[in-house]
């Protein structure tokens, strides 16, 4: 079976995001290292916030086939530079979490996904399930 690694900062919604996924009771749990949920990687948000710690995100990615990267349509910190996605060997997806949020920066943060490396950028609430069948679908024609 195919994984998916999600990368983005503390707080995006990347352990709520994969709990949804796996329809598991959302409950709040600071992620301290990498962990895997079956198919899914969760990783810890200093991953991307050091780049020192980008070698830990290239050596995870070998297990997986898709990278997701994850930002929260309400945040103005961005921390995928231009070009990211372009260091791993596999499909590079973007997902932006909370759009049931009213302050969104909807278009901004796709078009910095893309810019980031994103192949395609979906737009997903966990709390609401908005977006959540076509993130589904996409990941399930590939993974
Ligand atoms: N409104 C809203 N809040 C969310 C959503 N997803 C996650 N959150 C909240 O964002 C916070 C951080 O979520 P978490 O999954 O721990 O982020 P992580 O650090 O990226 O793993 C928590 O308080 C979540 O309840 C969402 O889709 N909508
Ligand atoms: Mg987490």
């Amino acid at each position: 079976m195919g994984k998916v690694i999600f990368v983005g900062k503390t707080g995006v919604g990347k352990t709520t995001l994969i709990q949804n996924l796996r329809n598991e009771t959302i409950i709040y749990k600071k992620t301290q290292a990498a962990e895997f949920y079956g198919q899914y990687i969760d990783t810890p948000g200093e991953y991307i916030e050091n780049p020192r710690f980008y070698s830990a995100l290239i050596t995870l990615s070998f297990d997986a086939d898709v990278v997701a990267l994850v930002q929260d349509v309400t945040s103005e910190e961005c921390y995928f530079p231009p070009g990211f996605g372009d260091m791993f060997n596999v499909k590079v997806i973007g997902i932006m979490t909370k759009v049931d949020q009213k302050m969104h920066r909807f278009e901004k943060t796709e078009q910095y996904l893309i810019e980031a490396g994103a192949e395609s950028v979906y737009g997903v609430s966990a709390c609401t399930n908005e977006g959540m069948d076509d993130l589904i679908a996409e990941l399930n024609s590939v993974i």
